[in-house]
């Protein structure tokens, strides 16, 4: 990308005009930063220059991104449970399979669970995952209750050694609040029998700012552990993860960038901003 390469050479020359900073705010906007983070860098930019500018900036960035772990501790020999959640549409079938290629091809032990028992299309559509990826689904019949599918998946996944269980949920809409008190059952359920490490939200990334209204409404009902943003392909750049990162503290942790099984991948911020700088 090299977005920021040139305006760095120009700062490094001489005072940044009221029109490289008008500039230089929009690139940061488009960049994914977020209004807040553009700022601070602006006002670095008045304040700071020539070389100690760039490195300044750098940390300014990196600074306002989440400080934690974004990788998914896996135990060997022990089970890591995984569910999926988020509203209708997002890519969470989708993510799921994605995730278990990911790990499988690693050569872990995956389970599916098709949890979404409102549509028997959303069953399917996992099991042809399944099938294209050779991963087993765990899936009942349609409209069953899907906290007893759930506890199926991780009862056979507990019995029979897998490493990883990803549990893949029906849409829901935060504000709906019976469904949302349905996850928080899958989640008592299947911690009857093996803990849920993770919670990802998954995050469209062609949303606006309601994308972070529904993962805060999520993430009261259900404790989220990290985003998985997708869509962000062709001139999507999923800004709004970067921004719901902000805002609710919780990491992301992969970027879905294709409709392919292979189109996901780690959210790395020392990538993220060499590319910005590049
Ligand atoms: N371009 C693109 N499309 C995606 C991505 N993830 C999912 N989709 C598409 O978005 C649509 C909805 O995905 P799905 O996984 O069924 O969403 P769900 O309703 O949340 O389970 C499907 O057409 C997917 O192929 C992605 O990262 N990029
Ligand atoms: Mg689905």
């Amino acid at each position: 990308m090299g977005l920021f390469g040139s305006f760095f050479s120009k700062f490094s020359r001489s005072k940044a005009s009221i029109e490289d900073l008008d500039e230089f705010r929009r690139v940061l906007i488009e960049s994914d930063l977020g209004v807040n983070t553009a700022d601070e860098v602006i006002e670095l930019v008045r304040k700071e220059k020539g070389e100690n500018l760039e490195s300044a900036v750098i940390a300014q960035i990196k600074s306002s991104l989440f400080q934690g772990a974004r990788e998914i501790p896996l135990t060997s020999g022990s089970l890591t449970t995984i569910l999926i959640v988020g509203v209708n549409g997002t890519g969470k079938t989708t993510s799921a399979a994605k995730l278990a290629n990911l790990y499988k091809s690693q050569g872990r032990k995956v389970l599916l669970v098709a949890a979404d028992t409102f549509r028997a299309a959303a069953v399917e559509q996992l099991k042809t995952w399944g099938d294209r990826i050779g991963v087993e689904v765990v899936s009942g019949k349609e409209n069953s209750d899907p906290a007893a599918i759930c506890f199926d998946g991780a009862s056979r996944a507990k019995s029979e050694n897998f490493d990883l269980l990803i549990i893949d949920t029906a849409g829901r809409l935060h504000t709906k609040s019976n469904l949302m008190d349905e996850l928080g059952k899958v989640r008592r359920v299947v911690e009857k029998v093996t803990p849920i490490n993770e919670v990802l939200f998954v995050l469209d990334g062609t949303t606006g700012q309601n994308g972070i209204a529904q993962a805060k409404t999520f993430s009261e009902s259900v404790t989220l552990s990290g985003l998985i943003v997708t869509k962000v392909d062709g001139s999507t750049k999923g800004g709004i993860a970067l921004a719901t990162e902000r805002s609710l503290g919780i990491p992301l942790k992969f970027v879905g960038t294709g409709e392919g099984i292979g189109d996901i991948r780690p959210f790395d911020p020392d990538t993220y901003i060499a590319d910005l700088l590049s």
